[in-house]
């Protein structure tokens, strides 16, 4: 049992954050890794863009990734028994891109509604400064939602450019984790991260997010997978979970979902902004 402890769940209360939490092995994200990798080089664009949601629907290793008991128990510690999956994005920076993340809510613009969710970021390699890890303004959940512009920038992975202005950068928390290791981070806290100037490629693999049954998608559709406990209030329309590498039909959902919800980000209110 790998549920949260009295300092871990003090962590997030008090900071908006949890990390590091040991989730797998080294070996176990290099095989993940070389699966995420297997379908980059069989579908060239299946990953790229929009591509990056979802891929839990298309990668068994990954399906496993947001299955898995260990961080099922650690997220049950924040939102209890009753947890949907609906949703996922692969953060992959690559070497020599100028990608990175500016700072931002998560609530801002995802139409999760209540609060009752949390993301895990589970790094697929190792995730460091060096590497562009993401970097958390401690305590800023405890704040009511920022203004957040919406600031155009090739290399910003959040496609919208939504920035929270003026974040002391000397005051957020590198996340550094190891390959295999997760974080865990609340719907409001303040949150980004640098350009990858290392030589190899950082991925995090985000459950984004996992989220206690009653909790309503208020900008669009969101379908879901039951992760654990049931699920009373039957907001969402619930999808299957995958078989097979690159499936069809899979593939074919994949699309379906991502559609929806690109449809949230580009479709909501001018004060939420979207990836
Ligand atoms: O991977 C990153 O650098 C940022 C990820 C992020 O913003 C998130 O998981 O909410």
């Amino acid at each position: 049992m790998t549920y949260l402890s009295s300092n871990q769940l003090k962590q997030y209360n008090n900071e908006g954050f949890v990390s590091p939490i040991n989730i797998f092995s080294k070996e176990k994200a290099k095989e993940i890794r070389n699966e995420i990798e297997l379908i980059e080089k069989e579908m060239p664009s299946e990953l790229e863009k929009s591509g990056r949601y979802n891929a839990h629907l298309i990668s068994p290793l990954l399906d496993e990734v947001t299955h898995d008991s260990k961080i099922l128990d650690a997220v049950q510690s924040l939102i209890g028994e009753n947890i949907l999956v609906c949703g996922t994005t692969l953060f992959i920076k690559n070497p020599n891109e100028k990608g990175f993340v500016s700072y931002h809510q998560d609530a801002k613009y995802i139409g999760l509604e209540p609060h009752n969710w949390v993301t895990a970021w589970v790094a697929i390699t190792d995730s460091n400064e060096n590497n562009g890890c993401m970097r958390m303004w401690s305590g800023s959940h405890k704040d009511n939602l920022k203004e957040h512009e919406q600031m155009f920038n090739e290399g910003n992975l959040l496609t919208r450019g939504q920035t929270v202005n003026n974040v002391p950068k000397e005051k957020t928390t590198p996340l550094v984790l190891k390959a295999g290791q997760m974080s865990l981070h609340h719907p409001t806290v303040v949150h980004g991260s640098d350009i990858n100037q290392s030589n190899d490629r950082r991925i995090g693999f985000v459950i984004q997010s996992y989220i206690g049954s009653n909790v309503k998608q208020v900008l669009g559709k969101n379908s879901v997978q039951i992760a654990r406990g049931k699920d009373d209030f039957n907001f969402h329309e619930k999808i299957q979970r995958t078989k097979s590498l690159m499936n069809k039909d899979d593939i074919r959902l994949k699309k379906q979902e991502n559609d929806y919800l690109q449809k949230i980000f580009y479709n909501g209110s001018s004060q939420k902004s979207s990836y």
